[in-house]
């Protein structure tokens, strides 16, 4: 029997969650008075999105909110993730709150209390309020600020009943994605623009926080959810190409979170960009809050390389090629590809990667607890008729049941050697919005078939409700 396949026990406590977003799940883009977002824009805008594919239907989650709730209670799940659409709460990004809006996520997490499911909830998941862009988006000061008092309602409102406060998922994805490469919303390609936005996304946790601190009643964790990168150098001066890189993916959100500061090497390297004139005094005090757990998503490695400018410049990065780099600061620096195996993005499977991410977070931030908030994989599903099944059909998909089971692992063996890892949400509950990729690509261990929003469970559900209720990997 092959180590991935012996059983082994998961700690106690260990929290078994899974994870969503509101755009990429909810549809109803233009109901119970929500505003539109930049995602909204964007998806609509002719050649952004693979088949103009867009967000307004989506899951149709909005309105199949109980049949949802009950399939994670069937599941067995400790904790679900989800994420709060801003422009439910505030339709354009400042003044008071939507009271449509509020019922909504009232109704999802007092369902998810009633099913004993702990409510994970994440502030900003990349829907950013139209209106806020058109005033300048990320790379303006004054989307943190706004930021700041969105989040005073959330907490007023919904502070007595979450369980974890999770202020931003990715930063990475808003700046360099959003307003570098332009793959993402709102698709602007200014590498200057996309440092205001690290600093402001920043600044905007940092206000976020304390807002949520300051207005739960209850007793919440506090925490952000970054992309962490592992890169692994190719060839000379690759030590080099990794800092660089390391610098802009990791260390620009780490160190000012955590220590306090940005740092010295990143600010060199951009300086031809900017001068970092938008980090203003006491800034760093506000971004620096205590932090009761890390969220880090994991799904693949990076291989980088000095490049000498004699060959033309490889950047199998996972990246859509949109011909603008996500990486400012980064031009000598090549992606090389990966070995395989992979997954339908074309992302390297390497499980061994998050144990050394995880070790490494454990021994530059020994006190801060880690959580995995998203781990995952895109395969093409095997649907099937299967009569003894409530839909009349059966999904088999045991690429994803091995990629959850490895990776699970490697996250145990991160915390047998003192990684303090509190639990594993698996991206995705269900298929959804892809971003760029629109439905072509499916995470979920649900199967939803588009357009009639009718959900079926994979294997790996039923592998993963096996595993909540045991608490054993098989
Ligand atoms: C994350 N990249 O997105 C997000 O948090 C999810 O919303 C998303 O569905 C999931 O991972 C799968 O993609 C990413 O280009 C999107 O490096 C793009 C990248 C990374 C993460």
């Amino acid at each position: 029997m092959s180590e991935a396949h012996k059983s082994r026990a998961l700690p106690a406590g260990f929290v078994l969650g899974s994870a969503t977003a509101s755009y990429q799940i909810e549809g109803a883009a233009t109901e119970g008075g929500r505003g539109p977002s930049i995602w909204d824009t964007f998806s609509h805008t002719p050649g952004k999105t693979l088949g103009g594919d867009t967000g307004d239907v989506a899951c149709n989650h909005y309105h199949r909110l109980e049949e949802d709730l009950d399939l994670m209670a069937e599941l067995g799940l400790d904790a679900y993730r989800f994420s709060i659409a801003w422009p439910r709460i505030q339709p354009t990004g400042t003044g008071p709150a939507n009271k449509n809006g509020l019922d909504f996520y009232d109704r999802l997490i007092d369902g998810l209390l009633e099913r004993n499911i702990s409510p994970v909830a994440t502030l900003y998941h990349w829907d950013l309020p139209q209106t806020l862009e058109d005033a300048g988006g990320w790379p303006a000061r004054s989307t943190a600020e706004a930021f700041g008092d969105y989040a005073e309602i959330l907490g007023k409102h919904f502070g007595d009943r979450v369980d974890t406060w999770t202020s931003l998922n990715e930063p990475w994805c808003s700046a360099y994605l959003g307003y570098a490469s332009g793959a993402h919303a709102p698709g602007r390609t200014e590498p200057a623009a996309s440092l205001a936005a690290v600093h402001h996304l920043n600044l905007a946790h940092g206000l976020a926080l304390q807002a949520l601190r300051a207005t739960s009643t209850g007793d919440p964790k506090y925490s952000i959810t970054l992309n962490l990168h592992v890169f692994r150098g190719e060839g000379e001066n690759s030590a080099e190409a990794v800092r660089k890189v390391d610098g802009v993916a990791n260390r620009v959100f780490l160190q000012p979170l955590l220590d306090g500061s940005y740092p010295v090497d990143v600010i060199a390297d951009t300086a031809t960009l900017t001068d970092w004139s938008f980090v203003q005094p006491g800034d760093a005090e506000i971004i620096k809050q205590p932090l009761d757990v890390l969220g880090v998503n994991y799904y693949s490695t990076a291989k980088v390389a000095h490049w000498d400018g004699t060959t033309p410049r490889q950047m199998n990065d996972g990246h859509k090629d949109v011909g603008h780099s996500p990486w400012p600061g980064c031009h000598d620096v090549e992606f090389l590809p990966s070995e395989g195996p992979y997954t339908e993005m074309g992302w390297n499977i390497e499980p061994a990667g998050l144990t050394e991410l995880l070790l490494r977070l454990h021994r530059e931030y020994p006190d801060v607890p880690l959580m995995i908030t998203e781990n995952g994989a895109a395969f093409a599903d095997e649907v099937v008729k299967d009569s003894e099944t409530p839909t009349g059909y059966a999904v088999h998909d045991e690429k994803r049941i091995d990629y959850v089971n490895r990776h699970i692992r490697a996250a145990l063996d991160a915390r047998d050697q003192g990684a303090d890892l509190r639990g594993y949400f698996v991206w995705s509950l269900m298929d959804n919005f892809e971003w760029g990729y629109g439905y072509s690509k499916r995470f979920g261990i649900i199967r939803v078939d588009y357009p009639t929003g009718t959900r079926i469970p994979k294997d790996s559900y039923h592998w993963y409700r096996e595993l909540t209720h045991t608490r054993e990997l098989g």
